[in-house]
């Protein structure tokens, strides 16, 4: 059993673990303790190719200092080499006699730290805070398992399901309320993408802005896909962040380059002919419909064509939640779980493995 103070610093390494990056690697933090529960040392992972949180915590230990010390981690410590070297060695040799952890590492190749550090002696104990260890990185293990970053896919619609009018003029369909409620899963998520055609027609910062314009903190990184030219002017040049272009339409392609790129959360923004890829090709996870109470007819739907040719086939979902915004509503929903499909958190791997990336597709013309 953990004791208090194990699980104590438990909640201290998790607040250590939220301090480093989201990107390739998880976040992990560790805490060394004395036999009689002082902190010794504190350490998190800063990100891909730098030490990892228990050899950060160990660096700043005289060589002895840790013999018949407690580690307390948030994620197994790794066996394998990668970027750097395996931890449960490095906890091993620095004397550590016993190691406590959250979570299992799900990856393949750095799991069994905790089979080692015990066929060294150590006593290991798994399991305190494990769902608020879960938490912090959620996105990271749904990626270790999908191959692919999580999507959320959002529009504005009238009641009537269009996304603009007639002219194509579509600011504004939603209210205040519901912009801002964008702008703060916008700030969530780690990249942020549209289509070409939307960016020409609508100029999007593909920012995520307080109430004031201000830009927020966190900016996801804005994701351009598609065949047509952006204008060197264009605002979304301007975005702090340097904006990636993917002349393609295999989104299985720009995933699994955004993955390797440390991106673990995608927001789709539009149009409707990207929103439509992605649901046809099964690759939304998340849809946010933000439906006003207005009417516009007409020819622009909020989604083309999905694939769907006769109501055998239509894409059912399960409705997660219903809020109003001022006016408006949005309604969270995500794919409906077919009887013998997994859940649509647990992707059925074969059918969702990410096409191998296609550098030669992406072309990056930010920096104009
Ligand atoms: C740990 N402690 O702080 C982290 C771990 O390429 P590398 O060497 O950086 O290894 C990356 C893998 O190590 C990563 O995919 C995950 O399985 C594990 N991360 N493990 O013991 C840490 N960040
Ligand atoms: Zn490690």
């Amino acid at each position: 059993m953990a004791s208090a103070v194990e699980i104590d610093a438990m909640g201290r390494a998790l607040q250590l673990a939220r301090r480093g990056p989201r990107g390739l690697n998880p976040q992990v933090g560790a805490v060394i303790l004395s036999p009689d529960g002082d902190v010794l040392a504190e350490g998190f992972h800063r990100g891909a190719g730098t030490p990892h949180a228990e050899v950060d915590a160990l660096s700043q230990l005289a060589p002895d200092a840790a013999r018949g010390a407690t580690a307390v981690v948030t994620l197994e410590p790794c066996n394998h080499t990668g970027r750097t070297g395996p931890c449960a060695l490095a906890l091993i040799d620095a004397g550590i006699t016993r190691v406590i952890y959250a979570l299992d590492d799900p990856t393949d190749a750095a799991a069994g730290g905790a089979d080692r550090l015990r066929a060294a002696g150590v006593d290991v104990e798994t399991g305190p805070e494990r769902d608020a260890a879960e938490a912090v990185i959620h996105d990271w293990i749904a990626l270790q398992r999908t191959g692919r970053p999580h999507v959320t896919v959002k529009w504005a619609q009238s009641l009537d399901g269009r996304a603009a009018a007639d002219d194509g003029t579509s600011q504004w369909i939603t209210g205040p309320a519901a912009r801002r409620d964008v702008h703060d899963r916008r700030a969530q998520a780690d990249a942020i993408v549209a289509g070409t055609g939307t960016v020409r027609a609508d100029d999007p910062a593909l920012t995520a802005r307080a109430d004031d314009g201000s830009l927020r903190d966190a900016q996801p990184m804005p994701v351009i896909i598609g065949e047509s030219e952006t204008a060197p002017d264009a605002a979304v040049r301007r975005h702090p962040r340097r904006p990636l272009f993917y002349a393609t339409h295999d989104l299985r392609a720009v995933l699994a380059d955004l993955a390797e790129q440390g991106v673990q959360r995608v927001f789709v923004e539009g149009g409707p002919t990207l929103a439509s890829a992605f649901v046809r090709e099964g690759l939304a996870d998340e849809l946010l419909v933000y439906v006003a109470p207005v009417l516009l007819g007409g020819s622009r739907l909020a989604l083309a064509d999905i694939g769907v040719a006769s109501i055998a086939g239509a894409r059912r979902l399960a409705v997660a939640s219903v809020s109003p915004l001022g006016d408006d509503l949005l309604i969270v929903a995500h794919p409906a779980v077919a009887h013998g499909d997994t859940a649509p958190d647990e992707p059925d791997t074969a059918e969702r493995a990410p096409a191998s990336p296609t550098p030669d597709s992406r072309n990056n013309r930010g920096d104009a």
